[in-house]
């Protein structure tokens, strides 16, 4: 696709910036009242001590019966088994966090989420660095109206040496019963590979697999992209180092195969992407991509695409946003930088903040919007010592008094934090 190269990229912030120039000299005072900004800023509530706590996601009305949320924590480690936890708050007081893990044998678990319309967590595992748990498989586990687990049942067929990290629930040959929609990837010394595949609800638990297409790796999403009514993949190429659109030229998902889905490449000069997002991150009606790339060189950073009205034949042009992240102790293989970023709304604010996932940097910023033109002031909101890894960082209001919280996954460390945007009205210099 066309794509801002950073040459055109740099001339075109130039131009924004003389263009602004004539504006600030008229409203000069006015600017100098705005240089300090009042930016909502999270403080720290409380932690747990949790061995090895690597991805956090906030699970809504998890406590059917109480109407209270949980948030669903995975660990990992490249030996022995692995955990999920159900984290929730007595009287939802984020001061009294507790954890209960409801499954001890998990392996590698690189997701676990809460779908509440049907009662289900989707978990999606494995990795390539043992090879004993490089084979990975997809679990739905069923929660009761009490917030317990009353089964887990594993639902994709082993594929020897493919592992997954994203897994989601919908219904796409709408029978009313949902399937799962998957990407799967194999990583050895010589080669790796991705699949998207989706696996049938047959009823009863039963699925059968089908392949939809070869590219999807590691992290995707499932959106209309151009708002025609139909499903987009949009694709973060992890191993294949490819942001690139699937599209499935049938009527429904249901009916496509690898013959029938045609690839719109985004961009491939950006390395390994690691996770995007489809938002309306400055409120113009129109949403961006907000995606991450993970390098172990120091380049890694978050960036915004616009997305064109026509993705096959328009522009995604590109905006790199805050600073770079360079991962400590670089030198060990598998390292990189940063993880996950995610946007979400303050009460009161027009543009939407941006919270990223150091991952092996070390770090969670988070990102405050300045105005509609993708620029942010980024602020640190904690560092793990010697700045070792953070896993990924879930946003909510956990306690739902209106206030947006976030559970921040120390995983270098053993412990997770509770921090909240609660009161925490600050005045920040720009
Ligand atoms: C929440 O728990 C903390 C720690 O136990 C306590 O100090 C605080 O008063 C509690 N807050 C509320 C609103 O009950
Ligand atoms: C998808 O196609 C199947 C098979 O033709 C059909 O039964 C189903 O209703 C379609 N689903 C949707 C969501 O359009
Ligand atoms: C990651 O993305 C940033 C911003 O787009 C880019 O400058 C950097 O070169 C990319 N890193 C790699 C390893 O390609
Ligand atoms: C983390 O690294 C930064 C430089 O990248 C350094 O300034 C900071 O002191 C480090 N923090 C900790 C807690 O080690
Ligand atoms: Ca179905
Ligand atoms: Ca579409
Ligand atoms: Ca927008
Ligand atoms: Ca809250």
């Amino acid at each position: 696709m066309f794509l801002f190269t950073s040459n055109n990229y740099q001339s075109f912030r130039k131009f924004h910036f003389f263009q602004t120039k004539k504006v600030m000299i008229k409203h000069i005072a006015i600017c100098l009242l705005l240089s300090i900004v009042s930016a909502q800023i999270p403080t720290k509530l409380s932690e747990l001590t949790i061995k090895d706590p690597g991805f956090t996601s906030l699970a809504s009305n998890f406590f059917k019966n109480q109407q209270k949320n949980a948030v669903l924590l995975t660990t990992f480690g490249v030996t022995g088994l692995d955990s999920i936890y159900q984290i929730s708050f007595q009287n939802n007081n984020l001061s009294k966090p507790q954890a209960t893990a409801f499954d001890t044998k998990s392996i590698w678990p690189n997701q676990a989420d809460y779908y509440q319309q049907y009662q289900l967590i989707v978990e999606a595992g494995g990795f390539f660095p043992n090879p004993s748990k490089a084979t990975g498989d997809i679990n739905l586990y069923q929660v009761n109206d009490d917030g317990q687990i009353t089964s887990k049942i594993k639902v994709s067929k082993d594929k020897k040496d493919f592992f997954y990290h994203k897994a989601i629930l919908v219904d796409l040959n709408g029978d009313g019963l949902p399937d799962i929609l998957a990407a799967r990837a194999q990583k050895s010394v010589l080669s790796s590979s991705g699949e998207l595949i989706w696996l049938e609800n047959k009823g009863n638990f039963q699925f059968e697999e089908h392949l939809l297409t070869n590219g999807p790796d590691v992290f995707f999403i499932f959106v209309d992209l151009d708002n025609d009514g139909k499903q987009e993949v949009v694709a973060a190429q992890y191993f294949s180092k490819e942001l690139a659109i699937y599209t499935c030229q049938k009527s429904n998902w249901s009916l496509c195969n690898p013959t029938t889905i045609q690839k719109t490449l985004i961009d491939n000069t950006v390395g390994s992407l690691f996770n995007l997002e489809l938002t309306d991150l400055n409120g113009d009606g129109k949403k961006e991509l907000l995606v991450t790339n993970n390098s172990a060189s120091g380049n890694g950073q978050v960036f915004i695409y616009e997305v064109p009205d026509n993705y096959n034949t328009g522009k995604f042009i590109k905006y790199p946003i805050g600073s770079t992240y360079k991962p400590s102790l670089a030198l060990l293989p598998g390292r990189g930088a940063p993880g996950t970023a995610s946007s979400f709304s303050l009460s009161g604010t027009k543009y939407k903040y941006i919270i990223v996932s150091g991952d092996d940097a070390g770090v969670v910023r988070l990102l405050i919007p300045q105005d509609g033109s993708f620029n942010y002031k980024e602020v640190i909101v904690c560092e793990s010592k010697d700045n070792n890894t953070i896993g990924e960082v879930a946003h909510g209001d956990f306690n739902k008094d209106g206030f947006v919280d976030l559970m921040i996954p120390f995983y270098a460390e053993g412990k997770v934090e509770i921090w909240s945007f609660k009161k925490q009205q600050q005045e920040v210099s720009q």
